[in-house]
């Protein structure tokens, strides 16, 4: 049986990048993805992630996804990949709604540069969007969006070049403790490791069952219009933006938040609704976009970026695996000590990959970070 220092379960975003910082310390890694690398049934595809530092969900991540942009550099540098494109960043709604105050509390608490707008002053920077004068504005110029396959891409690069193995199409059937590290078993073969990695996505829950009821594989959908005006979508003119809005039943708004990147490979702008529903899916089996889903983005693109309201250019699924309070999982697993769990990033964790896969690769290796991070809100034992 082939014996390594570390096994990633799941070579997604997470997982390649754990796979990436593992091999680049010396490590002897084995990934282990189901799927393609990269493929398109989980979290990672779909050609951008928005990456921003007002993080309006909590200013405990800013300094998370300010090491995630020094990594992204230096993986941009080591690669010779273009991954990050900065374009700006948007935080958007009604005055004093959470996104709006959330995103000015991170500015305000670590000094970053920020323009506080009226929602006419915003459509002055951006005429792309087209938001209530009553709205406000968080405009953070360092925001902008990953190249999101590619990412995956340059991770497992640099993985291979630091002698990493990486197999595809070879679904793990079982794994145990053995006293000694891990046994997994694949549908193609049996292998061994001080330390096994579970960076699984929406399968996490299945290699983990204790899990299971805190990681809820959720279904979205995003879409890509092509703008009547191109040139109001671009990434020199179009920062990534979020944007919550209310219900409005006269005009067919369905409330909540929303969010948009620019144009960028693929013919549209793209756009999307953060569900948060609570409606689980079986990742084995998602729906394919109905026109229903695509009709709630569309009614908020007519209505906020009437310019982007063009033809459809494509529809896709996605996943998010949410926690009970939409913060990460990252953490030794309380109950077996070989084993380091990744999960649960609720919608927004693929731009903070690189420094995840360098905090897993902490874990797996020396047990504790050196991090300037409070690991405390990412514990397995809170859920
Ligand atoms: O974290 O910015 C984000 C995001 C946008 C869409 C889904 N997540």
């Amino acid at each position: 049986t082939d014996r390594y220092d570390v096994i990633v379960v799941g070579v997604g975003g997470v997982g390649s990048a754990a796979v990436s910082h593992l091999a680049g310390r010396g490590a002897d890694v084995l990934g282990l993805e189901r799927f393609d690398v990269p493929h398109a049934r989980g979290s990672s595809h779909g050609s951008t992630r928005i990456i921003r530092k007002a993080y309006f969900e909590d200013p405990a991540y800013v300094s998370l996804v300010e090491r995630a942009y020094e990594n992204w550099r230096a993986l941009e540098r080591a690669t010779g990949r273009d991954l990050l494109t900065v374009t700006g960043s948007v935080d958007a709604g009604p005055e004093g709604s959470e996104v709006v105050e959330g995103s000015l509390r991170s500015c305000r608490e670590h000094d970053l540069e920020h323009d506080f707008l009226t929602g006419a002053e915003l459509h002055e920077r951006v005429p792309g969007l087209d938001l209530p004068n009553a709205f406000r504005a968080v405009h953070q110029p360092e925001g902008g969006f990953l190249h999101a396959e590619g990412c995956i891409e340059a991770h497992v690069q640099h993985a291979h070049a630091h002698g990493a193995e990486v197999r595809a199409r070879e679904a793990v059937t079982d794994w145990r403790e053995t006293g000694e590290g891990v046994r997994v078993d694949t549908d193609r073969g049996r292998y061994e490791a001080d330390t096994l990695v579970v960076a699984a996505g929406p399968w996490t829950g299945e290699l983990l069952p204790d899990l299971a009821d805190s990681l809820r594989p959720e279904r979205q959908v995003i879409a890509w219009f092509q703008p009547d005006r191109s040139e109001r979508y671009r990434p020199e003119s179009f920062p990534v933006f979020v944007c919550t809005v209310p219900d409005d039943e006269g005009r067919g708004i369905e409330g909540g938040e929303y969010y948009g990147i620019p144009t960028y490979r693929r013919p549209g702008v793209k756009l999307g609704k953060h569900h948060h529903l609570g409606g689980e899916v079986d990742p084995e089996s998602v729906e394919e976009p109905t026109r229903a889903d695509e009709a709630v983005v569309r009614r908020f693109a007519e209505t906020y970026a009437p310019d982007a309201a063009g033809p459809t250019m494509g529809l896709d699924t996605c996943l998010y695996t949410n926690t009970p309070d939409d913060d990460f999982v990252v953490d030794r697993h309380p109950a077996h000590d070989s084993v380091v769990v990744a999960g649960g990033f609720s919608g927004h964790g693929f731009k903070f990959t690189s420094a995840t896969g360098e905090l897993l690769a902490d874990l797996a290796l020396d047990g504790e970070t050196t991090f300037d991070v409070d690991l405390d809100p990412f514990r397995v034992d809170r859920l």
